[in-house]
């Protein structure tokens, strides 16, 4: 049997959790058009006849090192690259190759270790891919490149291919049932967070964090009880919004996802809090 770990490396929004929920065909990971959805390394196993690769979606290279947030994601991606087998380089041929993007490379230009570009995206127009032929002269420098599509499901399975051909011998990781490192807890607590980033823009996302405190399974439903932390009493206000309306529509949301991934009623019990710390445990 063949066992690995490929780390999944981009700047922020090229898609690196789409992918990693499209290989591994369940929703671990949440993603969003925002930066800075992603703020764990989460692993997600895939499984073939061949064997198991362990993929790590990491947070996303983002410049904008005043930032705390910032600053600790980006240590986290670095570390997840510690010990991997295979890195997949992930790029959006939307965007150009600015500073961002060569600051992202050089975190993974030294290391021994075989480099695969995915320039994703391969769906959008042709007029809106372009910078597509500068990425695909700089897939000189890698050991394969795939243009796929990661939100249509498309020309994945190359990908997979070729990682499963590089990683060695070894006995699996993770067993059948379970596919990750996260927890039920915390799966349901990005879910929440992404619904946090799709109703509110601006600083609002980046000033939250989510914490579900207890998750019952009933007979009838599950009852799970979640906090949405904030850094300032004026985030509170808009995040609860007038007569309670915009946090009603965050409950809504996530529950309506919850209770079709569980396939079980929903009851959730949402709050919103201000903790000026919630940053010091991500
Ligand atoms: N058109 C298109 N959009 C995508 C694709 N993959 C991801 N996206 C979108 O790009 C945004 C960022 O995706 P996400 O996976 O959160 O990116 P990450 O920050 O690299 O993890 C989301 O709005 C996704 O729906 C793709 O293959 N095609
Ligand atoms: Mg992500």
């Amino acid at each position: 049997m063949k066992s690995g770990f490929a780390v999944l490396i981009g700047r922020s929004n090229v898609g690196k959790s789409t992918l990693m929920n499209t290989m591994v065909g369940t929703k671990i990971a949440a993603t969003s058009f925002r930066a800075q959805m992603t703020r764990q390394v989460i692993h997600g196993a895939v499984n073939t006849e061949e064997g198991q690769i362990v993929f790590l979606d990491t947070p996303g290279i983002f410049k904008d090192k005043k930032n705390r947030l910032t600053g600790k994601l980006i240590e986290k991606a670095k570390e997840a690259l510690d010990g991997v087998d295979v890195i997949l380089y992930v790029v959006d041929p939307s965007r150009e190759i600015g500073d961002e993007e060569k600051y992202t490379y050089g975190l993974i230009r030294h290391l021994d270790i075989p480099k695969i570009l995915v320039i994703n995206k391969s769906d959008l127009h042709r007029e809106e891919k372009k910078y597509l032929q500068s990425y695909l002269e700089w897939g000189q420098d890698f050991e394969g490149v795939f243009e796929l599509s990661a939100l249509r499901a498309s020309h994945i399975q190359p990908l997979v291919q070729k990682v499963m051909e590089i990683v060695p011998e070894g006995e699996a990781m993770y067993d059948d049932m379970q596919m990750t490192n996260i927890s039920d807890k915390f799966w349901v607590a990005e879910i929440i967070r992404e619904k946090v980033f799709s109703v509110f823009d601006k600083e609002v996302p980046y000033s939250i964090t989510v914490e579900v405190d207890d998750m019952e399974d009933k007979p009838e439903k599950f009852v799970i009880a979640a906090r949405i932390l904030t850094d300032a009493e004026r985030y509170k206000k808009m995040i609860i919004g007038k007569g309670g309306l915009k946090i009603k529509e965050i409950g809504k949301m996530a529950r309506r996802e919850l209770e079709q991934a569980l396939n079980k009623k929903i009851f959730l019990d949402l709050e919103v809090e201000v903790d000026k710390h919630w940053v010091d445990r991500v």
